[in-house]
């Protein structure tokens, strides 16, 4: 028996046994029926998908959302005073005010609407950071952050002369707080961690590492990229500074997602983009800008994804984060044992506060060939470094086999997953 933060594991055959449907009232069956693309065959077996953390399928609600806004309400936000641009508008701005409501920021000018979390990273990395990092000062990162959470923060200390400091991680891919601790300082800036890990599962302790940083004056981003699809977020709760995520990871399209911003800061930031709908007015002498969070949002954005991100929260909320968080906790302990009775099978990413990444090595089987021979049998997964080289060299491996789950997986699926290791094996001889 292991201990998978508060769920046993049980012996495998109870564990074939066990019956996780439905779980707290969730039934993945239905909900399985809302996602179409489920449903297919590929190489002649019924599609497994576990490649959530790369991006999660998408309910016909968002389906059906991106088509209505082309069929009847398709127009420029902010610019028309006909119709359809109210329309449009009215939906864009209703996205925002839900995602106010969904993470518990104060208001929803605080929500920035960008293409994705690496270009909220790279927002701040440029307009806060710009305006506020000097020569010397430093700015705190962990070793398991996504690239997207590492290079913004390289390329603004390289500009500005300041050090970029790294938060060491154990061997269950825990980040080390007496070592974060050591490196907080008066010239620390900019604290920028994950929130959950991509590559490893990990959730940070964050609200104990913001309270940390906030008793050096430091701010701190949050890269939520993986914990909004699987946790309920409170940003005030966390008393984080900036907290970001993508619509894609949330069973949302892709090319959105929002920066969340203390409205003390946005507005105190310089824009990071000019351009069309962030100004007030424009000479050649000189502009004025726009109000937040339209400072931030230069152009045409991308109107259909953001009211379809509209429709994903909703449909999350319609679930439920708590039958969510529960019912992935489960399988997360039911796919963890069962890779671990696999011969040969090392799984990277072992902390106590895990959630929906199962990462693994085998035997000295390239994950690549592993990838491949799992899509023979119709099984998703993504093979390689995960945007996240560093936490490969921490563990002395070059890639890794990353199955990551969403609500809409079953136990079915990862003993589909094990039977397909076992035919890898037997390809390896
Ligand atoms: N991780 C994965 O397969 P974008 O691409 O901007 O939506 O998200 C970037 C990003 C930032 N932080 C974390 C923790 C992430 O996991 C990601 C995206 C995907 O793990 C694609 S590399």
């Amino acid at each position: 028996m292991r201990a998978i933060g508060d769920a046993l594991v049980t012996p495998s055959s109870e564990r074939q046994e066990r019956n996780l449907y439905p779980h707290a009232g969730f039934d993945v069956w239905k909900i399985r029926e809302d996602f179409p693309i489920l449903k297919q065959e590929v190489h002649g077996h019924r599609l497994v998908y576990l490649d959530n953390a790369a991006t999660a399928q998408k309910p016909q609600a968002v389906i059906d959302a991106l088509v209505h806004y082309y069929t009847a309400d398709n127009s420029n936000v902010h610019r028309g005073v006909h119709s359809l641009s109210e329309r449009a508008t009215n939906a864009y701005e209703e996205t925002r005010a839900k995602i106010k409501r969904h993470i518990n920021a104060a208001e929803s000018r605080e929500i920035v609407f960008a293409r994705g979390t690496t270009e909220c990273i790279n927002l701040v990395a440029n307009s806060y950071g710009r305006a506020n990092v000097q020569a010397d000062d430093e700015v705190i990162i962990s070793a398991m952050e996504h690239h997207s959470n590492i290079v913004p923060w390289q390329m603004l200390c390289e500009e500005r002369g300041a050090r970029l400091r790294v938060v060491p991680i154990n061997d269950d891919g825990e980040m080390i707080i007496e070592e974060f601790e050591k490196l907080l300082n008066s010239r620390t800036k900019i604290v920028s961690v994950v929130h959950v890990s991509n590559s490893l599962g990990t959730i940070n302790p964050v609200r104990q590492i913001i309270e940390m940083a906030h008793d050096w004056n430091a701010l701190v981003f949050i890269d939520g990229a993986q914990a909004a699809p699987h946790l309920k977020i409170d940003v005030r709760e966390l008393d984080c500074d900036f907290y970001a995520f993508s619509s894609h990871k949330m069973f949302g399209p892709t090319g959105i997602g929002i920066l969340y911003g203390k409205a003390e800061l946005l507005e105190a930031m310089p824009p990071y983009q000019g351009g069309g709908d962030m100004i007030r007015s424009v000479t050649f002498e000189e502009t004025t800008y726009n109000t937040i969070p339209h400072k931030f949002e230069a152009g045409t954005p991308n109107i259909a994804a953001t009211i379809g991100f509209g429709a994903a929260v909703d449909y999350l909320n319609d679930i439920g984060f708590d039958p969510i968080a529960a019912y992935e906790h489960e399988l997360l302990a039911y796919g963890t044992e069962a890779l671990s009775e696999v011969p040969g099978v090392r799984l990277i990413g072992t902390a106590r506060e895990k959630a929906a990444v199962l990462a693994f090595v085998m035997e000295d089987i390239h994950p690549h060939d592993i990838g491949t021979i799992l899509d023979r049998q119709g099984i998703a997964v993504r093979t390689g470094h995960h945007c996240a080289q560093p936490v490969m060299d921490r563990f002395k491996i070059p890639a890794t086999v990353r199955a990551s789950l969403a609500f809409y997986n079953t136990t079915e699926e990862i003993d589909a997953l094990i039977a397909g290791l076992h035919k890898v094996k037997e390809v390896f001889g």
